[in-house]
């Protein structure tokens, strides 16, 4: 049984990854417009990840006898400057959701809750996971820089990476 705490953690935390799922592919529809059609096809695919994400704090939720709560999800920016504008929110965005998820494990421990604890310990290390994908393709960046050659790498490669995930 849940605390009513842990509940509002774990449903804002569900919604939240909503919000995960309708930015990457937001930020697809950009890469695609501008012709980035690699990062699109990547961040399309990371859109589907995050619904996954989503779906297991809600079956969680649910088999608990909790009830998951889907609220209305703030839309996410449609313009951006750069591709590596791109990348770099969608990195800040991972550090972020690491952050959430840290704050609902510390409650969770706090209320010696060890079944929401444990099903959490997926997401801490998924978060670790995240992080270092999108800090690996902000590495690119600095490695081949921003020009046109450098950018047409850099979507090629995660045309690669949306295949391989
Ligand atoms: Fe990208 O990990 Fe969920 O939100």
């Amino acid at each position: 049984m849940l605390s009513a705490n842990v509940i509002k953690l774990l449903n804002a935390q569900m919604n939240l990854e909503f919000y995960s799922s309708n930015l990457y592919l937001q930020m697809s529809a950009w890469c695609e417009q501008k012709g980035y059609l690699g990062t699109a096809r990547f961040l399309s695919a990371h859109a589907a990840e995050e619904m996954q994400h989503m779906r297991k704090l809600f079956t969680y939720l649910n088999e608990t006898g909790a009830e998951a709560k889907i609220e209305a999800i703030e839309a996410p920016a449609h313009q951006y400057q750069s591709l590596r504008q791109v990348l770099e929110l969608t990195f800040e965005h991972e550090k972020l959701i690491t952050s959430k998820i840290n704050e609902l494990v510390s409650a969770t421990l706090a209320e010696k809750d060890w079944s929401a604890f444990n099903h959490l310990q997926w997401f801490v290390v998924e978060q670790h996971e995240e992080e270092k994908l999108f800090g690996n393709i902000l590495d690119k960046f600095k490695i081949l820089g921003e020009e046109g050659k450098s950018l047409f790498l850099i979507d090629k490669d995660l045309a690669a990476l949306a295949t391989a995930n």
